[in-house]
C-alpha cells in the first residue's frame, strides 16, 4: 500500500511543468512507496497559477508561497521559482520540516548555500537540487564506465553548453521568460544557468575542480527591464570560457555562451582516458559514443551505443518501454524524483544534496571570481 506524498509546487514556469509531469508519471513507471500527491500550486499571478493547476491536476492554488509551507498536509516544497528567492522558500520549508527540492542552481552565492544547507541538514529533512542531467540514461552509463575504471587514468574532460537566444537587443531583461537575463533574480548568466550543469556532471563523474581560470564577457550591456519598461545595464554574463584543474590530475575546458548562433541548447562533454574515451550531447541524448583502445586495430573507432537496452544493461531502461525504444528530456525528471523517493525509503541522502550542490557553487563562484581577476582561482575546500 502506498504512502501519499503531499507535494507544494512553488513556481509553474517550464521548470514547474517538468517537475509536474514527473510526479505524475513516477508512480506508473516505477515502483515508489511513496505516491506524490498534487496538493498545491503557488504563483504570483492568481488567474495564472489556476490555470496551471487546473490543467496539471493540482488540487488547489497560492499565491503566497508561506501558505505552501504552513500545510499540514504538504510533505515536499518544491521550488521551481528564479534563483533569488530559492534561499527563502528553501530555508523556511526546512524549518516547517518538509522535505527540499530546489532547481538548480543552489543559491545566489556560496554564503546563501551554506544557510541553505543549515536549514535542511538542522532540520533533517530529505534534500536534493535538481541536476536532472545526471539522470539522462546515456550520462549515468558514461559515470558507471568510469567508475569501472574503463577509461583508465583521466586526462582531460571538456564540457559547451551553447545556445542562442539571447542574441537579439530586443530581448529583455526580467520578467517571467526572461529573468534569467536578470542579474537580481538569477545571480549570474550562463555560469550559474548552464555551467553548473556541466560542472555538476563533471564533478560527479571526475571528481572535485581545484582551480579555474574563466574569462566572462556581456555582449549586450544595456537592455530594456520587463518590470520597470526601462533601458538598464545588463548584469550577467553572456559568455564563459574556463580551464581548470580537476584533483585526479586530469584538465578541464568548459565554455557556455547564449550567443551560438544555430545552437538551441547543445550540451556536450568528451572525457579522454588511456584506455577508451567517451563523448554524449543532449541533442542526441540517448547515445552514448566510445572510442576503446583496445578494440582490435583494423576495426577500432567510435562505436556509438544505443542506449535503451533491459535487463540492468542501461540505466533506469528497464522501467520504460521495450529495447531500442528510447526515452528523452522529460524523463530525466521523472527519474529524478523516483530516485529521491528511493531514497527516502531506503533513509538515504538522494544526490546532489544541497551539500554536494555546494560543490558545483563554489566553482561557479571561483570562476566568475577568476573572469574578475583575471588570475587562476583556487576552489575553497570545507
Ligand atoms: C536556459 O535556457 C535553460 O532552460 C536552463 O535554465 C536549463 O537549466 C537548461 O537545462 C536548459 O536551458
Amino acid at each position: 500500500m502506498r504512502r501519499d506524498l503531499g507535494v507544494a509546487l512553488i513556481g509553474y514556469g517550464f521548470m514547474g511543468r517538468a517537475h509536474s509531469n514527473a510526479y505524475r508519471q513516477v508512480g506508473s513507471f516505477f515502483d515508489v512507496d511513496h505516491q506524490p500527491v498534487l496538493k498545491l500550486a503557488c504563483g504570483r499571478k492568481e488567474a495564472e497559477v489556476a490555470a496551471f493547476a487546473d490543467r496539471w491536476g493540482y488540487e488547489s492554488h497560492v499565491t503566497d508561497w508561506r501558505d505552501a509551507v504552513a500545510r499540514d498536509d504538504i510533505d515536499l516544497v518544491d521550488i521551481c521559482v528564479p534563483n533569488n528567492l530559492h534561499a527563502e522558500i528553501a530555508v523556511a520549508a526546512a524549518e516547517a520540516g518538509k522535505m527540499v527540492l530546489c532547481e538548480k542552481p543552489l543559491a545566489m552565492s556560496v554564503a546563501e548555500g551554506r544557510r541553505m544547507i543549515a536549514a535542511v541538514e538542522g532540520a533533517g529533512v530529505p534534500n536534493l537540487v535538481s541536476f536532472n542531467y545526471r539522470r539522462v540514461p546515456a550520462v549515468a552509463l558514461a559515470k558507471r564506465l568510469i567508475d569501472e575504471g574503463r577509461l583508465g587514468r583521466i586526462f582531460h574532460y571538456r564540457a559547451q553548453f551553447l545556445q542562442d537566444w539571447t542574441i537579439s537587443p530586443d530581448v529583455p531583461q526580467g520578467g517571467a521568460a526572461t529573468w534569467r537575463l536578470d542579474a537580481n533574480a538569477a545571480g549570474s548568466g550562463v555560469t550559474g544557468d548552464l555551467l553548473a550543469h556541466c560542472i555538476d556532471t563533471a564533478m560527479w563523474q571526475n571528481g572535485p575542480i581545484t582551480a579555474a581560470n574563466a574569462m566572462t564577457e556581456t555582449f549586450i550591456k544595456t537592455r530594456v527591464h520587463a518590470e520597470t519598461g526601462r533601458e538598464q545595464p545588463v548584469g550577467i554574463d553572456d559568455a564563459c570560457t574556463f580551464f581548470c584543474r580537476f584533483r585526479n590530475g586530469s584538465l578541464g575546458s568548459f565554455e557556455s555562451t547564449r550567443y551560438a548562433r544555430g545552437h538551441k541548447a547543445r550540451y556536450t562533454f568528451e572525457i579522454n582516458g588511456e584506455a577508451a574515451s567517451i563523448r554524449w550531447n543532449l541533442e542526441d541524448l540517448h547515445r552514448l559514443e566510445w572510442s576503446d583502445h583496445s578494440d582490435e586495430g583494423a576495426v577500432r573507432g567510435w562505436r556509438s551505443v544505443h542506449v535503451t537496452d533491459h535487463g540492468g544493461e542501461h540505466p533506469y531502461m528497464d522501467h520504460w518501454w521495450v529495447p531500442g525504444l528510447q526515452v528523452g528530456y522529460a524523463e530525466t525528471f521523472v527519474h529524478q524524483i523516483a530516485d529521491f523517493l528511493a531514497a527516502i525509503r531506503k533513509g538515504e541522502p538522494c544526490s546532489p544534496t544541497f551539500r554536494e550542490a555546494l560543490e558545483t557553487q563554489k566553482v561557479c563562484e571561483a570562476v566568475l571570481d577568476s573572469a574578475g581577476s583575471g588570475q587562476w582561482t583556487e576552489i575553497p575546500t570545507g
